[in-house]
């Protein structure tokens, strides 16, 4: 890392030395203690069992019920075929509301089965899908909502239960930045009819790629089993059209050599938190979405909004700058679901609709965090941001004058 950056001429942006000799990254893996995951996948090898329901898969499922204090977790191979084979079970069909402001797996999952994800608006100020917006989106063709538990924030689960109930919808959750989150003090996996976990490589725990369903219902996690296993219920019989969502035992060997770390993945993790909350406090025009104190998170997603009228730089200038320093800063989840195929093209005017995901996806950033950064990685990202936004409209000049500056040979 090369010293803290002080003047714009500095800035890699105009030619100066990036900040960092490597790129840092949003979503740097978390790693376990590595000596107990070779030991775990000698053991593998020694039992020549690589999945299929194996061993370490059971062991891994009962452990991260346990951890949820939920009945029934079902491991899966990613998050994605987890949403897919929930929607499946639960006999979702028809029009589905969800919000827009997620990534594209949560409506591809629905769309996937022919099920028109119907996009509703978020609340701006927890980026979370809007109940009041939820019941205006309710046409006869509706049979279910699926919440995002973006950033790892809870919905608020009561009012869209109550829709839920009332309108006889099925309700299920995205949680894929969730897990180890809570809702009024309940880990998330116990609300709706099921709720769906990644456990990608970038999430705060992972399992290279993988994920989980989650739910309270005894019948239905039987159902999820078979569907995921092609519907084999025994060697010879087939009971429901299946997929092959299994999760590998190697992959259950990470899972459960990081589930041992949890508690020192969320330490370091709202270390980075605190320190980005200082360093960002009192930046005009920059502002840091709070956790919330009185729910557990993982402190894994650092989300910034950028008010480009205060900093008179917009938010692309700013990520360009910090690309430039080798910072990958992203816009998550710019620029939301209904402006991506295919639903760009089924519904052309859909942003009329939702005027606060069109206004937070042309300001948000996420910055990286993680166990692979600390304070002295974040002092510098910070502090190119500080330098960039205190001079913005200086910067945003020179940017544009040497992007229209003819190259030279
Ligand atoms: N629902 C929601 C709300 C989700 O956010 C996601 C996934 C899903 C459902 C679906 O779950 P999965 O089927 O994925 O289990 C990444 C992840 O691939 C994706 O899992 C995640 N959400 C999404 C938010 O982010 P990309 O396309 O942005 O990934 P990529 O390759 O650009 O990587 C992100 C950053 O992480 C890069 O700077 C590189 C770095 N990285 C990545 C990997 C894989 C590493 O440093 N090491 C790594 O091993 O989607």
């Amino acid at each position: 890392m090369s010293s803290v950056k002080t003047h714009v001429s500095q800035l890699a942006v105009m030619g100066g030395t990036p900040l960092f000799d490597a790129p840092i990254h949003v979503g740097r893996p978390n790693l376990g203690d590595r000596g107990r995951l070779l030991a775990r996948i000698n053991e593998m090898l020694d039992r020549r069992w690589l999945s299929n329901n194996g061993p370490f898969v059971q062991e891994f499922e009962a452990k991260v019920a346990a951890f949820l204090g939920v009945r029934h977790c079902i491991a899966m191979c990613n998050g994605t075929i987890a949403l897919e084979i929930a929607i499946r079970a639960t006999g979702l069909r028809g029009e589905v509301i969800v919000p827009s402001f997620t990534f594209i797996a949560t409506a591809h999952a629905l769309q996937w089965q022919e099920i028109t994800p119907v996009f509703c608006d978020i609340d701006p100020r927890t980026h979370l899908i809007d109940p009041a917006q939820v019941q205006r989106l309710i046409t006869p063709r509706t049979t279910g909502i699926v919440g995002v538990h973006t950033w790892g924030q809870p919905c608020d689960v009561e009012a869209l239960s109550q829709i839920a109930r009332r309108r006889n919808l099925t309700l299920m959750f995205d949680a894929a930045h969730a897990f180890g989150c809570s809702y009024r003090g309940k880990m998330i996996g116990n609300f709706g009819a099921a709720e769906i976990f990644s456990f990608h490589a970038t999430k705060f725990f992972n399992t290279f790629e993988g994920g989980a369903i989650a739910t309270n219902d005894g019948a239905l996690a039987a159902k999820i089993r078979l569907m995921k296993n092609f519907g084999f219920r025994g060697y010879d019989n087939v009971e429901y059209i299946g997929t092959n969502g299994k999760m590998t035992e190697i992959a259950a060997a990470m899972g459960l050599t990081g589930l041992e770390s949890l508690d020192d993945f969320i330490e370091h993790n709202r270390r980075n938190y605190v320190r980005y909350m200082d360093e960002l406090a009192g930046i005009p025009g920059v502002r840091m979405l709070p956790a919330n104190p009185a729910e557990r998170c993982t402190f894994q997603y650092i989300v910034i909004e950028v008010e480009e009228k205060v900093t008179e730089i917009e938010r692309d200038r700013i990520v360009q700058a910090l690309h430039a320093e080798n910072i990958l800063a992203r816009r998550y989840f710019y620029p939301g679901c209904h402006r991506m195929e295919p639903y760009r093209s089924f519904f052309p005017h859909a942003g009329l609709l939702l005027p606060e995901t069109e206004r937070l996806a042309q300001k948000i950033v996420v910055l990286p965090t993680g166990t692979a950064i600390g304070p002295d990685q974040i002092a510098a990202i910070c502090g190119v941001i500080r330098l960039v936004t205190a001079h913005g409209r200086e910067v945003r000049k020179l940017m544009a004058s040497r992007e229209s500056a003819p190259a030279v040979v």
